[in-house]
């Protein structure tokens, strides 16, 4: 009795440890996600968009951070991984994947089933119109935003009324786009994680004003409320990008001070307007003002 129960056991011990090694090995083999590196950057809108959807669905990135300002990107190990030298990319395994809203809906499909966020819903449809917003986003409002500010503020090139009007359209396409109570459809998904991403750093950077956008600002409210718990991923980035636009504010004001100074058609301007004055041309109530300009100009000088 006692020695067939022994033998029960142990083949129950046997079979149990086995079932359960076999167990960890599948499982090992599908939902690992120990090795997923992710190259990036912090203030890059397209990396925080990745980085968010990692932290939603717990994925543990290797971070590996690019300074593309210096040559790594240039490294021919880069340029094996990503052709374009850009950021996000990122290595599953071996598996190489570049373009942020491609890696999104990969890393959604691999690692997000399960997830109480349903961010991309197995609806043919309803996975059109993420894939559309995704699109709108990256095309239409990302390019708009980069033209204006990105040229700016890494290129010092002008924000002209061209560009400004092209970024305007472009939150009021989205304002109208915003009928259903998310990007595309009645719930949250992939595409809101990428337009939210987008809309707080264009908000960092000074370029929107939530409360002249009805629609988006109830977008944004919502979004805000579900993402709180992954939306700090954001903070260090966001504060590069609002420290940036405040020194290039403050190179634009001293490059302009120093146009003003040392133009000297600026200052023949400036005593036209003070012999306009004199002649009675120009009524005499301007005279304090470009007498003292002038005089504040010729100190500077
Ligand atoms: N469409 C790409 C854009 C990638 C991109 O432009 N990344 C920027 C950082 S936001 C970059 O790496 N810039 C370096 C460069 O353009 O040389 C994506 O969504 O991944």
């Amino acid at each position: 009795m006692c020695r067939s129960s022994f033998k029960y056991n142990l083949t129950f011990i046997v079979l149990f440890f086995g079932i359960t090694l076999i167990h960890a090995g599948d499982e090992g083999e599908e939902t690992s996600t120990n090795d997923i590196k992710l190259y990036y950057t912090e203030w890059s809108v397209p990396c925080r968009s990745v980085m968010m959807i990692g932290k939603m669905l717990d994925i543990p990135f290797e971070m590996i951070e690019l300074d593309l300002k210096k040559r790594d990107r240039y490294d021919s190990e880069y340029e094996n991984i990503n052709p374009l030298r850009k950021a996000p990319v990122i290595n599953d395994n071996g598996f190489i994947l570049w373009e942020s809203r491609a890696i999104m809906v990969y890393l959604v499909q691999k690692y997000g089933a399960n997830h109480q966020l349903n961010l991309y819903p197995a609806n043919l449809q309803i996975q059109a119109n993420i894939n559309k917003m995704l699109q709108f986003d990256m095309g239409t409002l990302t390019l708009a935003f980069n033209n204006l500010y990105g040229m700016w503020a890494l290129y010092k090139s002008p924000k002209t009324e061209y560009k400004q009007t092209k970024l305007l359209d472009a939150f009021q396409i989205f304002d109208t786009l915003l009928e259903n109570q998310f990007a595309a459809g009645n719930s949250l998904t992939l595409a809101d994680v990428a337009l939210f991403v987008n809309i707080i750093t264009i908000e960092a950077a000074g370029e929107i004003n939530l409360n002249e956008y009805k629609n988006i600002n109830f977008w944004y409210t919502k979004c805000n409320t579900l993402l709180t718990n992954y939306k700090n991923v954001n903070t260090i980035g966001l504060n590069i990008i609002r420290q940036k636009t405040e020194d290039r504010k403050k190179e634009d004001k001293d490059e302009m001070v120093e146009g003003l100074v040392y133009n000297s058609d600026f200052l023949k301007a400036i005593s036209t307007l003070v012999r306009g004055v004199q002649s009675q041309v120009i009524s005499s109530e301007y005279l304090y003002h470009f007498k003292s300009l002038e005089t504040r100009l010729l100190l500077l000088r």
